[in-house]
Order: structure tokens, then C-alpha cells, then sequence
């Protein structure tokens, strides 16, 4: 038998609800709705995730607030806590570790580990996989859903099939059997108009792909058409790459803010960012951190959605410098003339400032590091609300 991977692709349940039932066992049976403030049917912002009573009720992820007050008005409805997910997501990715060396964690709750060989130690497979699900709810009270298969794309699909708290193993030579008459959307890398794109074509299952040539979707796709057909074949070689993740590190940092209103002032929504970015430049600094790649998330009335990034040569966490990044991507946005519904902010490339080493092109600005420093003092002695540079201070 030819040798294979054993990838395991683990995926919290339930994630940031999950977090909040743990802290709040009142809330045990109730329906869960994590994000913005709904405002009695009339917040504006989306839904990060629900559990899975709310899911009873249609309420999903990136839904509009609105909806899902809507759906379940008795939901019980909760702030997202960023900093407490990402403390247990640490924890979380910690206990993977001891599996395997080979651990990349692809998002805040979830990870691919490379247990090629290490599978005997643990039994088999399987023994493995409990072995995995039992830690996590033991150490954390978490519960996790696997997936196991040869490859990650597999993986990934498998630990989805059956959630929550769900064990999912592909065997080797069963990878066609087990894709075959899976909707093509569970695909990696099929999005909504990759999915829009295939039913024009009458291609609704894997096994529609299956069925044709590599060539045919070369043709129609290009490049995304060779990886479909692949994705659909069940062949993908791509390795797992050990992040290399100090276990207190954050991959990123982010605020946003949804408007009231939709707003077509693009002061107002200036103003907003260079707020958005003191709080998050505030945080870098208390939590010792520094990024270079920026990155400015834009909602335009009717929900459209982009991000523009940049990544910059040096590490920094100073707000004039963001700021001025930011401004920069925001302005070279071309809204066609929509009005703005969502700003948001996102630092990654994170670093730790010990780890900081200055390149050529390095040249924090001495004046802006003095002012940070001076209002850091000033916010960490008076509370966060004590001061605002003077743009802050008119009324958004
Ligand atoms: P997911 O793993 O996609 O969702 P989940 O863990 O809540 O539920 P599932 O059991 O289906 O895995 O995302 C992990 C967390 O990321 C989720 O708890 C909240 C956050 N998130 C958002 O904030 N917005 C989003 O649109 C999505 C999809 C997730
Ligand atoms: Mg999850």
C-alpha cells in the first residue's frame, strides 16, 4: 500500500458562543447570538456566530443583526469578548501541540496537524481523534469537531460533516466515495459565485465535476478550474505549515465600527478611522506588539463588502503611522458614489516587541512615539475615556 498523510483538521464548536456558555452556565439551552447590539430590530451590525440552538431558529454568522432579532427575538443576544476568545483559542492550540509538532492554525478556532507517523503512538486513528476531542473538553470545556483524512482539504470538509462535537474519518482510497454527492459549496475554495459560476454549467454535486475532464474546467476557469478538479478528485499535496506561533501571539488586531445610518461624508468616516486605529495602536502598544500590514475593511450600502491592505517594510504600533496607512487605502477606495454602512480596521504581521529587530528603512518618528507615550500614561492613570486627541473630541 502506498504510504499516505495523516492530517487532522480540528474546528472549535460553536466558537465564541461556546466560550460564553462556559462563563455563563445560565445560559445552557437558551439560543446564543454573538455580535453587534441588535437595538430591538434595529442595530445595523452582523452576527459573528450563534450556537446551535440558535442555528434552530436559521440565525448563522455574518447575518444582519436585524435578522436574526427577527428569527429569535428571545435569543439571548451578547457582545463578542475578543480578548477572552483569543485567550481560549491559546489554550486551545496549545493542547494540539502536544499531538504533534506539526500544528497550523488557520483561523481563531481552528488548526491542521501533520500526524503522519505518530498515529501508532496513539493507537490508531481514531484513538487519536478521541484522544484529541477528550483533552480539549477536558483542559478547556470546550467541545471540537475533527476531521481525518490524507490530505487537508479533506480534512477540512470531514471535521465539518458531522458537527458539533463530531468525529469524521476519511480512509485512504475512500476519498471519491466520500466526496462524491457533497454539494459543490463544501469544496475549499468554492465560494458564492465560484458556486453560481458551476450551476450555469449544470454542476451542482462533486460528483458532476468528478464526472468531467480536468481539461474542461482548465478551459472554462483557468488556474481555479485545475485546483477545483483536483479539490473535487480528492488530490491536494499541500503540506501543513507549523505556524510559528509563540503561543501568546495573536496573528492580528482589529476594530470596526457599522454607522447609524449609511453615511456619504467621508470626513465622518476619517474621523472614524483614525479612532479606530488609536484603539487599536493603544492595545499593540499595552500588549507589546507590533504589525506591518494594514488593512482597511469598507462596507458600502446593500452589504457589498472589501478589504484593501498594504504591508509596509518595518513593524510598527505608533497611531500616526497607521493612521496615515490607513487614510491612504480608505482615499484610494472607489465607492461609486454608495454610501459607506461599515468601517473597519485590521493590523496583522504581528510581531513581539522583543522580538524587534530595526531594518534600513526604520525610522519611527521620535515625535509621534513621544505623543503615544504621553497619552498612554495619561489613559492607563485617568481610564480609557480621560483623553482624545482634539479631532476625537467633535461629535462624530
Ligand atoms: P467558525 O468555526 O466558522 O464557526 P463556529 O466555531 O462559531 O461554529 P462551527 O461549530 O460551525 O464551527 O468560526 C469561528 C469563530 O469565528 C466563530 O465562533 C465566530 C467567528 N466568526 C465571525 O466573527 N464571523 C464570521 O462570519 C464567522 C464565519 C466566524
Ligand atoms: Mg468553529
Amino acid at each position: 500500500m502506498a504510504k499516505h498523510r495523516v492530517i487532522l483538521h480540528v474546528d472549535m464548536d460553536a466558537f465564541f458562543a461556546a466560550v460564553e456558555e462556559l462563563d455563563n452556565p445560565d445560559l445552557k439551552g437558551k439560543p446564543v447570538i454573538i455580535g453587534s447590539d441588535p437595538k430591538e430590530g434595529r442595530g445595523r451590525g452582523v452576527v459573528s456566530t450563534s450556537n446551535y440552538e440558535a442555528r434552530k431558529y436559521k440565525v448563522f454568522s455574518a447575518m444582519p443583526i436585524s435578522k436574526a432579532w427577527q428569527l429569535c427575538p428571545h435569543g439571548v443576544f451578547i457582545r463578542p469578548n475578543g480578548k477572552r476568545y483569543h485567550e481560549m483559542s491559546k489554550r486551545v492550540m496549545a493542547i494540539l501541540k502536544t499531538f504533534s509538532p506539526l500544528v497550523e492554525q488557520v483561523s481563531v478556532d481552528e488548526a491542521f496537524l501533520d500526524c503522519t507517523g505518530c498515529e501508532r503512538l496513539f493507537g490508531n486513528v481514531r484513538e487519536l481523534g478521541l484522544m484529541i476531542k477528550q483533552k480539549v473538553v477536558d483542559e478547556t470545556g470546550l467541545t471540537c469537531s475533527v476531521g481525518i483524512a490524507v490530505n487537508k482539504s479533506i480534512a477540512k470538509i470531514a471535521s465539518d460533516y458531522q458537527k458539533p462535537d463530531g468525529l469524521t474519518i476519511v480512509p485512504p482510497g475512500k476519498e471519491r466515495v466520500f466526496l462524491a454527492d457533497l454539494p459543490i459549496k463544501k469544496l475549499w475554495g468554492v465560494g458564492k459565485k465560484s458556486q453560481e459560476a458551476l450551476h450555469r454549467y449544470n454542476i451542482y454535486l462533486v460528483k458532476d465535476v468528478m464526472d468531467k475532464s480536468k481539461d474542461y474546467f482548465e478551459k472554462l476557469f483557468g488556474k481555479h478550474g485545475e485546483h477545483l478538479w483536483n479539490m473535487a478528485n480528492g488530490i491536494d499535496d499541500r503540506p501543513v505549515i507549523a505556524s510559528d506561533f509563540d503561543d501568546t501571539l495573536r496573528k492580528s488586531i482589529s476594530e470596526e465600527r457599522t454607522f447609524e445610518y449609511d453615511v456619504d461624508d467621508r470626513d465622518v468616516c476619517e474621523k472614524v478611522i483614525l479612532k479606530l486605529v488609536d484603539d487599536i495602536a493603544i492595545a499593540m502598544r499595552k500588549e507589546k506588539i507590533l504589525g506591518k500590514t494594514i488593512t482597511v475593511k469598507i462596507r458600502l450600502e446593500g452589504f457589498k463588502t472589501f478589504t484593501r491592505g498594504l504591508t509596509i517594510d518595518s513593524h510598527i504600533h505608533d497611531s500616526a503611522t497607521i493612521q496615515q496607512y490607513a487614510l491612504k487605502l480608505f482615499r484610494e477606495f472607489d465607492n461609486n458614489n454608495k454610501k459607506y454602512r461599515l468601517i473597519g480596521v485590521q493590523v496583522s504581521n504581528i510581531i513581539e516587541e522583543k522580538d524587534y529587530r530595526p531594518g534600513l528603512f526604520d525610522g519611527i518618528d521620535d515625535k509621534h512615539k513621544k505623543i503615544d507615550e504621553a497619552l498612554d500614561e495619561i489613559k492607563n492613570k485617568f481610564g480609557k475615556k480621560s483623553i482624545d486627541r482634539a479631532i476625537f473630541l467633535e461629535k462624530e
